[in-house]
């Protein structure tokens, strides 16, 4: 009998202290934003993801928070996309493969692009440095000035380096993705 109260208590708990927050995530292609939705929804880790074809959308429930996550595609074709799936969230997620220097030209271009959007002015920017857990990756200190990000001064910005394969650094990203819930 206890337990059923419990239990009830819990569903009465979840009704009133839950929180959402709804998240975009964007980034080159192949940088592992599919990859990153897949870590933190059920755990999962595969070399093997399939290239995303416009969109897709999921939620997932960590604690009281849920996250509802547009995860966009990073194709050249699909990047005029970014800006419709930014416009009112919580928070945009740009993912970068911090292991493909060749590429921070491009993904610093089409970031700065995106965030000079008047519908985007003031949404917080949580920055990923993905594939840390390879070598030669660049760490934070050098992605700051590769992207530039020291150069955005309308918005709350914070970059984390981190590896989906070796879920390295994901509990800071989810505390950071909570606290932009409400
Ligand atoms: N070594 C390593 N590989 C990763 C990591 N994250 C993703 N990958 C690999 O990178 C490749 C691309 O990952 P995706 O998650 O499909 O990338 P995406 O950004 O969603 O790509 P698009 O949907 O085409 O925009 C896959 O082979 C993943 O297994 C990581 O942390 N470390
Ligand atoms: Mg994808």
């Amino acid at each position: 009998m206890a337990g059923l109260f419990a239990s009830f208590f819990q569903w009465i708990a979840a009704l009133f202290f839950s929180k959402a927050a709804e998240i975009a995530v964007i980034g080159l292609q192949a940088s592992g934003k599919t990859s990153f939705v897949n870590v933190i929804g059920s755990g999962q880790w595969s070399e093997e993801v399939v290239p995303t074809v416009a969109f897709n959308f999921r939620k997932v429930r960590k604690g009281n928070v849920t996250l509802k996550i547009w995860d966009v595609a990073g194709q050249p074709k699909f990047r005029s996309m970014w800006e419709r799936y930014c416009n009112g969230v919580d928070a945009i997620v740009f993912v970068v493969d911090s292991s493909d220097q060749e590429k921070f030209n491009t993904a610093r271009f089409e970031l700065h692009q995106l965030l000079g959007q008047p519908s985007l002015v003031g949404v917080p920017l949580l920055v990923l440095g993905n594939k840390n857990d390879i070598e030669g990756h660049a760490p934070v200190k050098e992605l700051i000035p590769a992207l530039q990000l020291d150069k955005i001064n309308d918005r709350p910005v914070s970059c984390y380096s981190c590896s989906m394969k070796s879920q390295h650094n994901l509990d800071i990203v989810l505390k950071w993705l909570s606290e932009r819930s409400h």
